[in-house]
Formats: structure tokens, C-alpha cells, sequence
């Protein structure tokens, strides 16, 4: 039976629950590029589930991967015990990631991820006998997971308001949306680069030697695709450098091809010290995210850090046998259809379709980088998000999934995907924002 009778003891995450159960959206498959609805219609996957699924669905080689490895090794304990494939993979992560991160950190979601992250700058501070540097940045409008430290260095309202005072001693960059002066950019913005020198407004207010780490996101995901502008990251680099604070990229979203390389850092040039990233590890067959570290933060928490145990942090299913076997052949397919460089010529073809809905019905700012774009459409009213959320049920019955953040419209499909599914895609979404008031 495809359709549940009882809808009601799920509280579903991140979803209007009262709304959804009285017109459910259910999913029933997948295939490569697609979805299959509870009614048999093929959706065509404009966000690779949630910027997940980089090389489209139903892939065999990653089933096979999985059921062999849960007939030959269940489960291993991580803690005071290793299994091989969670040390191949780091091996495998290492040759793809920026040149001197070779030291990797198993967890099983991106939120997990940037926590590690987050606690490594602390105990790698601490370590070093900096420990008067306890200070987390963030920035407006990042989205870091759900965990107390991803809202915390978060900048998302939603996410923080309804939480009480989460971590204390965390500051926020401001954000670089900008309509006025960057409305239809085409990929990376002109203006605002300069936004990075809030990071010395922040240190004049702080001091440098209470800050350990900055976290950004390369592109603003969640809060609706926002490019960095030109020049924006290689300043917070130099400026995290220059005062001797760690820097961390969230490369949740943007790791695993979507910017056409294996990371965002490769594509934008920029090396943090620290990377979290999850979704396209395992192309979200089984869950698992990974925290990346400059070696010279793993060689100093070696040699400064309490003996024995150098990190008190770690997950039960921190390097499941189960993800890691479903990471390496998903880094496999990457690698054999070298999906990466697929992603980067499907980029300028993206780029090209998003614009040419310039003029549609309450567009009011076109966005893209790599194989993501956004419709930034205006709000109804004060109903923030409520025009957002009719397009995205008028796309879903027009047999398209688009995920809509508030108001923006995003789009980040499997890396697979073919011109003419470019086309689809916008050709739908076009369709749905005229039948939406
Ligand atoms: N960091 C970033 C940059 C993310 O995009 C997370 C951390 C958290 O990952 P987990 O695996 O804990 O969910 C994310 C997750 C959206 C959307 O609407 C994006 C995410 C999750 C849900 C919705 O764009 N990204």
C-alpha cells in the first residue's frame, strides 16, 4: 500500500504539519533524475532531494556497495577500534580536498559536522594555549544545522528565535544580499566584498584574542542561494589570518561538485582551516557527514592536547561501516562519470535558462553559481514565504520539485542533469509562478 491511513503520530520536521497532512505530498520512488508520487507521477528533481542527491537517484553501484557491506560488517564500535573502509576514506576525502587538510572526523549530518567543527577550533585553541580564545562568528542569515552551536553561529531567525539564549559568547558578520545593487547578478555579485571587513568591527569590538574561529557558508544555501560577492571570501581569508582566527567553511551544500569541483574552497580559491560537510558524502543513501582539518591543526592537537584521548568528542555511528561504504562508491561514480566537471558545463547552461526568466510574474532578483540557481520572488503582503510556498505545491503538480526558502525559489538538481531537464525545470517553474497570485 503506497498511501499511509494515519498521518497523524509523525511530527514532521521543518513542515507546516496541519497544512501538509491535509494534502500530503508523498513520495513512493525514484529514478535517476526523478521522483515518483503516491499517484504514479513522475517529479522531475530540480534539488537533488535537499541538495543531496549529487548523482541522481536509485544508483545500483551504491546499493550493491551497501548491502555487501551490511552482510560482511554490520557495525563496528568507533571509539578504541577501527574498521578499514573509515580509513580509506579519509584517505579518499584527503585526496580530493584542499592541499594539507588530510585529517578527517566522522559524523552523520551536516548539523554534527559543524558542531565538530566548531568544538575542534575551541579545543585546538585551548590546546595551544590560546584558551582566552572561546569567541565563535558567524554570520546573518547562515544556516549551520540545527544543533545548539549550528543556530547559535546561525543566522537564520527562525531557526534561533523560538530556542532561548543558546551558546553565549557568538557574534554575526552581517549578511551580503543586496538587491538594490546586485539584483540579476549572474553568478558572483559585484558589490560587497567589502562586507568582509565587518570581521574588523568585530575584532575592535571583541579583540582578536578572543575569537577562535569565523563560520560562513561559500554560498548562503538555505536562506535562499546567495553567491559570495567577488573578492568577498579571499578578504575574510586574509583577515582570519591576519589575526590569527580559524576559518571554517561550511561546505554542507557546496562540497561534492556543486560548484563544478570537488569543493567550494577549490572553486573559489580559497583554503579555510577547517571544512564541514555532509549530503553528497554518501549521495544521502545512508547518512553522514564529515568534519576536514588543516594538518597543522591535527599535528598541534597531537602533540598539545590531554593525553590520551586528544578530542573528547565522537558519535556511536561516528565512520559507520554502512556510510562509509556507501561514500567510497559514490566517490567512485563522481570520479568514473566525472560528474565534477559534468557540473561545470551544465554551470553557464543553468545560468543562461535562470535568467531568461527575467520578467516573469513576481520575480524580483535571479541568482546562480555553479548548479544552483534562485527566483527570488516578492512577498504577498506581510505573508512572508506564503507566495513561496504556493509556487513550490503549484510546481510539485506540475511535476516538479522545487524547494522554496521563504520567498526564494532554489534549484539545485543532481549533477546529472541534462539540458533539456534544464529546460524543463524552468519551463515548469515559469508555468507555476503565472498560476500563482
Ligand atoms: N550546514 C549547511 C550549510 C546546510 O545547508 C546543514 C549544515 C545541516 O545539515 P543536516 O544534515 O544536519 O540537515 C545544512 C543543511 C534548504 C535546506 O531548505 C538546507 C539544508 C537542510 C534543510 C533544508 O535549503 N541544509
Amino acid at each position: 500500500m503506497n498511501k499511509p491511513n494515519n498521518l497523524e503520530p509523525l511530527w514532521m520536521p521543518f513542515t507546516p504539519n496541519k497544512v501538509f497532512k491535509k494534502d500530503p505530498r508523498i513520495i513512493v520512488g525514484v529514478k535517476d533524475m526523478h521522483f515518483i508520487s503516491d499517484d504514479n507521477r513522475e517529479i522531475l528533481d530540480g534539488t537533488a532531494g535537499l541538495w543531496c542527491v549529487n548523482a541522481g537517484h536509485g544508483r545500483k553501484k551504491i546499493q550493491e556497495a551497501v548491502n555487501k557491506q551490511i552482510e560482511n560488517l554490520d557495525y563496528s564500535p568507533p571509539f578504541q577500534f577501527g574498521h578499514p573502509k573509515q580509513f580509506e576514506l579519509a584517505n579518499r576525502l584527503a585526496e580530493i580536498f584542499p592541499e594539507g587538510m588530510n585529517h578527517v572526523f566522522f559524523s552523520n549530518s551536516g548539523s554534527e559536522a559543524v558542531d565538530s567543527a566548531l568544538k575542534i577550533a575551541l579545543a585546538y585553541q585551548r590546546a595551544r594555549g590560546h584558551s582566552s580564545k572561546t569567541r565563535l562568528i558567524g554570520r546573518e542569515r547562515g544556516y549551520h544545522g540545527v544543533g545548539f552551536g549550528g543556530i547559535s553561529v546561525g543566522g537564520m531567525v527562525k531557526n534561533r528565535m523560538y530556542f532561548g539564549s543558546m551558546l553565549n559568547g557568538v557574534d554575526h558578520l552581517r549578511h551580503t544580499h543586496n538587491l538594490k545593487l546586485n539584483a540579476f547578478s549572474k553568478g558572483e555579485p559585484e558589490h560587497g566584498a567589502e562586507l568582509a571587513d565587518d570581521l574588523e568591527r568585530l575584532v575592535q569590538l571583541h579583540d582578536a584574542s578572543t575569537i577562535a574561529a569565523v563560520i560562513v557558508e561559500p554560498i548562503a544555501g538555505s536562506t535562499g542561494a546567495l553567491p559570495p560577492p567577488k573578492g568577498y571570501l579571499k578578504r575574510l581569508r586574509e583577515l582570519c589570518t591576519k589575526h590569527d582566527i580559524l576559518l571554517i567553511f561550511d561546505e554542507v551544500v557546496t562540497a561534492f561538485g556543486r560548484m563544478g569541483k570537488a569543493t567550494g574552497s577549490e572553486f573559489f580559491g580559497v583554503t579555510p582551516d577547517i571544512i564541514s560537510c555532509a549530503k553528497g558524502i554518501t549521495n544521502a543513501t545512508i547518512p553522514m557527514g564529515a568534519t576536514i582539518v588543516q594538518d597543522f591543526i591535527y599535528e598541534s592537537m597531537m602533540e598539545n592536547a590531554d593525553a590520551p584521548i586528544e578530542l573528547f568528542h565522537g558519535y556511536t555511528y561516528s565512520g559507520h561501516p554502512v556510510a562509509c561504504a556507501a561514500a567510497l562508491a559514490t566517490l567512485d561514480i563522481y570520479q568514473e562519470e566525472g560528474l565534477f566537471d559534468n557540473a561545470a558545463h551544465m554551470a553557464p547552461i543553468i545560468e543562461e535558462a535562470a535568467h531568461s526568466l527575467k520578467g516573469t510574474k513576481h520575480i524580483i532578483d535571479i541568482r546562480n553559481l555553479g548548479v544552483i540557481a534562485a527566483l527570488e520572488l516578492e512577498p504577498k503582503g506581510n505573508a512572508v514565504g506564503a507566495r513561496g510556498f504556493e509556487a513550490m505545491k503549484k510546481a510539485w503538480d506540475l511535476g516538479l520539485m522545487v524547494r522554496a526558502n521563504g520567498d526564494t525559489l532554489a534549484f539545485s538538481p543532481p549533477l546529472i542533469i541534462k539540458e533539456n531537464q534544464v529546460d524543463e525545470m524552468f519551463t515548469k517553474v515559469k508555468k507555476a509562478l503565472e498560476q500563482v497570485d
